[in-house]
Order: C-alpha cells, then sequence, then structure tokens
C-alpha cells in the first residue's frame, strides 16, 4: 500500500504490544510525519514509539477521532485499540464497549471519510465445537465476552465492506510473543511473561497447564503478516479478508519451558491453571492459514527455536 502524499496513517491503541512495533515499521516505510500514533493512555518519555507523532484519543469518543482524521488528512486507519480476554472476563461490559463501539466510531469515520481500515480478530473468535486444527470456515461459538466481540467485529466489517465498499481487512492473530512491551491482558500473555521471569527469577508460576497447546506467533512475524495483508491487490482477497486465520506456530507450555531451560539451566517452570485455563481450554490448537497462503502468499518465518533466542537475547 502506498500513502498518498496528502494522506497520513493513524493508529489507535498505539501504546499497546502490536502498536509499540505497529508504528515504528510504518514509519520506517512511509516517513515518521506520516503516521498519528494514538491511545487512551498518555505516551511515557521512554516508549520507543515517543519520537514520532502523538495524540491522546479515546476511540468511544468519535468526534475527538474525526478530529484528527480531519487535521491530519487521515487516508487509513490501523484499529488496535481493544480489552483483551482476561481482562475482558473480568469487565465484560467494558470489553463489549471498547471493542464493538470503538469499532462502530471506526466503521462509520471509514464510511463517511473513506478510509482503508485495517482490524485484527484473534482466535478467540473459535470456540470449543472447533476443530483443534481450525478451519477458515469453522463454527464461531466463543465462550468469552472478548471472542464475542472479535466475531461481531467481523460481521460488522463484512457488512462495511460489502455495504459501504469500504476496504477494510483482518487478521485472526494468534498469540503474540514480543519483547518491545508487554502484554495487554490476555489469555497467551503466559508465554511472554515466562521469558521476563526466567530471565530475572529463573523460575515461573505459569498460569495453564503444561499440555495447553494454543497458536502462537512471534511479533516480527505478526507485523509482516499485517503489512502483506495491506499491501495484497484488493482482488486477491474474498470474503476471508474480515479475519484471515493466519498461523506462527503451535507448542505446548510444557514445551515452551523446556526450550527455555535448554538455555537458561536452573530454570523452574511451576504450573499453577488459573481461570484462564478455562479461555485456553476452548480455544484450538492450531490453525489451517490455507486461504492467507492462497490469496497473499502468507508464509511464517520463526520457529519454537528462533523465537526462544530472540526472546531471550532481546530481553537480557
Ligand atoms: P494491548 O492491550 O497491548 O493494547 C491495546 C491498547 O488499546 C492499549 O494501549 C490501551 O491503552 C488502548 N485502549 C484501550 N481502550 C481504549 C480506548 N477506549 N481508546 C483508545 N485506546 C484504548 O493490545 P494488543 O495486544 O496490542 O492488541 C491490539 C489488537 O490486536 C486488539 O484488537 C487485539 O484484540 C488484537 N489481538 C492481539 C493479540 C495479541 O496476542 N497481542 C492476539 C490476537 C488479537
Ligand atoms: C488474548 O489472549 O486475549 C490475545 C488473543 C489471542 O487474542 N492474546
Amino acid at each position: 500500500m502506498t500513502v498518498q502524499a496528502d494522506s497520513c496513517i493513524l493508529v489507535t491503541g498505539a501504546l499497546g504490544q502490536i502498536g509499540t512495533e505497529l508504528v515504528n515499521a510504518l514509519r520506517q516505510r512511509h516517513g515518521s510525519d506520516s503516521i498519528i500514533a494514538t491511545d487512551l493512555r498518555e505516551i511515557d518519555g521512554h516508549s520507543v514509539i515517543a519520537s514520532g507523532k502523538f495524540a491522546i484519543a479515546d476511540v468511544l469518543d468519535k468526534k475527538e477521532l474525526e478530529n484528527l482524521i480531519i487535521k491530519h488528512s487521515v487516508g487509513t486507519i490501523y484499529h488496535l485499540a481493544a480489552i483483551l480476554s482476561a481482562t475482558g472476563e473480568k469487565n465484560p461490559e467494558l470489553c463489549e464497549r471498547v471493542n464493538l463501539g470503538g469499532l462502530a466510531n471506526v466503521l462509520e469515520l471509514a464510511r463517511e471519510h473513506n478510509l482503508r481500515v485495517f482490524s485484527p480478530s484473534s482466535i478467540a473468535v473459535f470456540g470449543p465445537d472447533c476443530p483443534p486444527f481450525a478451519p477458515q470456515d469453522a463454527p464461531l461459538n466463543p465462550t468469552t465476552m472478548y471472542g464475542m466481540t472479535k466475531v461481531a467485529g467481523e460481521v460488522m466489517a463484512k457488512y462495511y465492506s460489502e455495504i459501504h465498499s469500504v476496504d477494510i481487512r483482518g487478521l485472526r492473530y494468534p498469540g503474540l510473543i514480543s519483547w518491545k512491551a508487554p502484554p495487554g491482558g490476555g489469555t497467551t500473555d503466559y508465554a511472554v511473561e515466562i521469558f521476563h521471569h526466567a530471565i530475572n527469577s529463573s523460575s515461573y508460576n505459569c498460569f495453564v497447564r503444561p499440555d495447553t497447546k494454543l497458536p502462537m506467533m512471534y511479533m516480527d512475524d505478526a507485523i509482516r503478516a499485517t503489512l502483506e495483508l495491506m499491501d495484497a491487490p484488493i482482488d486477491s482477497l474474498s470474503s476471508a479478508r474480515a479475519g484471515y486465520n493466519i498461523a506462527g506456530l503451535s507448542f505446548t507450555a510444557e514445551e515452551l519451558s523446556e526450550e527455555i531451560a535448554m538455555r537458561i539451566p536452573n530454570f523452574i517452570c511451576n504450573f499453577e491453571p488459573d481461570i484462564r485455563q478455562k479461555y485456553a481450554d476452548s480455544w484450538p490448537e492450531s490453525i489451517d492459514d490455507s486461504f492467507a497462503q492462497k490469496e497473499w502468499n502468507w508464509s511464517p518465518k520463526y520457529n519454537l527455536q528462533q523465537l526462544v533466542e530472540e526472546m531471550l537475547k532481546n530481553l537480557s
């Protein structure tokens, strides 16, 4: 995707786990002046994205977003602001309000101002009736409020693309593993926390069972997938465009702890499942991403060994 000379990219939820890295990638591609990072929170001067344009914006405040869109001649929105699964189950009303209300505002603004939109979905769209290897067209019967908002988000995205011709695209991200910004309250956070604890205290109390196997992805692959999907010619995309399955890798919590212990020999991982086990058990183990492979040539690069080495190297 090329940014027109007079058009900027606005990122909501830019201080989160994905936004921190996506904003940097977009600035490198399009130039710092073309990217407006926004979030509900104040930016910390030490944030890796503190050097470029930033504005406070609540996605529930449509007028505030519209003012930014007009002021900066925005042509594309990457809409990342959301409440994730574990936080969402603690406060389902907030999760529903932010995830659906925020997306509704972004989609209406996209229709009114002719904007392109990237809106992430999640493996949380699947529920217990999904096969362990989740197909693109699996039944979507999630049991978390977060998952329900993601299913509704895909339906809303399809509606705006079919009825109002808004160019909106989305990915069903797996659990994302990264080191630049902490994860924001999800079920897959154990796969990030484990690295910090292994390095800082050589022990971790993991909140899921050792045999818990989920779809995961290293952040570099997730950022590349996002940019590749947004670059893809619109004619090559099917109705899966509101939420493409994308696979990275799948491993159990025990396999991850063993891989870390190979590099930090005194590392001990204890398994003390909490309520988040239930959310993890409702999601598939791995993802069939053949639509993404065929339609925009998706292919992940990082396997478990490479991911563990990158995480330990960068966090140490
Ligand atoms: P995150 O929790 O790290 O960041 C979300 C950001 O949104 C935070 O910085 C928060 O301050 C901001 N926010 C919350 N409410 C807001 C509001 N009302 N207005 C403006 N900003 C608000 O989340 P993330 O991991 O970066 O996820 C980004 C998107 O990707 C979300 O839609 C999420 O569902 C999706 N996703 C993430 C993962 C993952 O593993 N990180 C996996 C699947 C899908
Ligand atoms: C979460 O665990 O809530 C997120 C996700 C898979 O959507 N990481």
